[in-house]
């Protein structure tokens, strides 16, 4: 039977970054799921009958939310679900699933990177129907309606088995279990050489993939191991847990420290990955190299003809802003453009869909390109594989040529987390404030060329999205960009992103901090950042 029940607006149900993320608590409030997906319908229209992909990544109240999502969704008429078995769906494989069946959406519940457990963060996003997630048009929709919500349906069928493949009913919905890795596993082989991967680790090639206890392990297992042939135990970490084993899934430096350190061993192995809790994001290590993001999309950028899927090479390149500028490098060779977005993949959708971009990243660990809509941290992965199996070179070696035929953008971020919000709201309007009074100003040597607070101007649908990052530049090529997280949920947080390049091959080893060591300086020094937040020193340096 379906009830309609009467309910008050919660305050703060605004998506972020990328979709809506709060403590678990939070979530488990009575009724808050209800009103948020309520509100997500209510915003769309026309999906009498439709398909509708939901999964998560396993983290805590996973399953409980997953329910809530089936009962309304059928109370709002779609005539089908296809969930992932035990509620399981990487970001990636949501997008990949929503694509290949044609489905009106989905919804994905994560707190990607963010930890997880009863304590944890929790998050409900909303992709639309070319399987990436929803533009600003419908987010805004969908919060201004979760400001005056009065109702939900919900249908009261009892919870849906999740763990057994096939097909229920809950109302006249069919609500259809699905495999989680079978139609992600499937792209992929499309995509790479998977025979060259598989002649790489015949030949002995030795591999960690860290799943960080998240939603990939089934994904890596099932591709790096059972079908390329990877050895047993090259995946680690492999079951998703509700808590990620009390870790923070996020691949980076801090948090995959282990990787890092086992990889960077003189007897460790050759090639080293690990992806995040949603499976979107990935980090990449090889022997005695870490490669950054924003390096990691250039090569990807500048290698993809080597991979059976972009053998006819790419259209372009996209970027979020703060990342890099190393792949318009490649982009200026390879005769494509690079766009230049704001943060958040949802800004990727409109060039792929359109065909200006093929492949994309972040400098959030983030790459993928035009097989899906959300960035990939798998297929990062099998995309590195196949480049090394093509080039038979290591990721070093690779790096090094790269650097060496481009040049090298030398790039780090520094995070401050949980400072107080209004500090760092005070912070970014004062920088704002004196954009125009900084060009000629010479601060430790250095003298700002221009400054400005970047605005996106859509090419495909024309929209124009303002103040995302203020960005310093100086004379001498050299970058400093400030903006405020948009995926916290305590407090805010203040990313300081600093970029340099340097095209001489000779200084091309230094140390990233050292080469960077006056930038730093600057940018601590510029906007007070101790004086207004209290911080001597960022919480997250990657
Ligand atoms: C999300 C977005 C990314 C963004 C990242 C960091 O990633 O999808 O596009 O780069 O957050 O955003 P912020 O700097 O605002 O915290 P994920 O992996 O959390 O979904």
């Amino acid at each position: 039977m379906i009830r309609t029940v009467a309910t008050t607006p919660f305050d703060g149900q605004k998506p972020g970054t990328s979709g809506l993320r709060k403590k678990v608590p939070v979530f488990q409030q009575p009724h808050y799921v209800e009103n948020f997906v309520q509100s997500v319908f209510d915003s769309l229209s026309e999906f009498e009958g439709e398909t509708l992909v939901v999964g998560g990544d396993g983290r805590y109240y996973n399953r409980e939310a997953i329910q809530t999502v089936i009962r309304i969704a059928a109370a709002a008429g779609f005539g089908r679900v296809l969930v992932g078995r035990g509620g399981i769906l990487s970001t990636p494989a949501a997008s990949a699933v929503i694509r290949k069946h044609g489905a009106f959406g989905g919804i994905i519940l994560s707190a990607s990177h963010n930890p997880g457990g009863e304590h944890g963060d929790f998050g409900i996003k909303y992709n639309i129907g070319n399987g990436g997630p929803a533009p600003e048009p419908v987010t805004d929709a969908i919060f201004a309606r979760s400001k005056e919500i009065t109702q939900y349906r919900i249908s009261d069928a009892p919870d849906v088995d999740l763990d057994t493949l096939g097909i229920t009913r809950v109302e006249d919905m069919v609500v259809d279990v699905v495999d989680p890795v079978e139609d992600y596993a499937e792209l992929m082989g499309t995509l790479f050489d998977f025979d060259a991967i598989r002649d790489l680790f015949g030949s002995g090639f030795t591999m960690r993939f860290d799943a960080m206890s998240a939603v990939t392990g089934p994904y890596a297992t099932a591709i790096l191991e059972e079908t390329l042939g990877a050895a047993p135990g090259t995946v680690v970490h492999g079951e998703p847990l509700p808590d990620f084993g009390g870790h923070h899934p996020d691949p980076n430096l801090v948090h995959a420290h282990d990787l890092y350190e086992r990889v960077m061993a003189p007897d460790g192995p050759e090639f080293g990955a690990a992806s995040d809790g949603d499976g979107d994001r990935n980090m990449v290590v090889g022997r005695g190299r870490f490669v950054t993001p924003s390096d990691s999309l250039a090569i990807i950028a500048a290698n993809a003809h080597l991979a059976p899927g972009y053998r006819s090479g790419i259209a372009g390149i996209a970027r979020s802003m703060p990342t890099s500028g190393a792949a318009d490098r490649v982009a200026e060779k390879l005769g494509v453009k690079c766009y230049e977005t704001p943060t958040g993949w949802k800004f990727f959708g409109n060039l792929l869909d359109a065909g200006l971009a093929t492949v994309c990243g972040e400098e959030s660990f983030g790459t993928g390109s035009s097989h899906v809509r959300e960035k990939d941290g798998l297929w990062a992965v099998l995309m590195w594989l196949n480049i090394i199996a093509a080039r038979r070179q290591g990721v070093a070696e690779i790096v090094g040529e790269h650097w060496a035929a481009y040049g090298r953008n030398y790039y780090t971020r520094h995070d401050y987390e949980e400072v107080d919000a209004a500090a760092a709201d005070a912070l970014v309007a004062d920088l704002r404030a004196r954009l125009d009074t900084l060009p000629g100003t010479v601060i430790n040597g250095l003298t700002v060329e221009k400054a400005d607070d970047f605005a996106y101007h859509d090419p495909v649908d024309g929209s124009v999205t303002t103040k995302q990052g203020i960005r310093v530049f100086f004379t001498d090529g050299s970058r400093i960009v400030y903006r405020l997280s948009g995926t916290g949920t305590a407090g805010a947080t203040l990313r300081v992103y600093l970029e340099r390049f340097e095209p001489d091959a000779s200084r091309h080893d230094l140390d990233t901090q050292d080469a960077l060591a006056d930038l730093v300086e600057i940018a601590r020094t510029l906007p007070d950042i101790e004086g207004r937040t209290g911080r001597s020193a960022p919480t997250v340096i990657t």
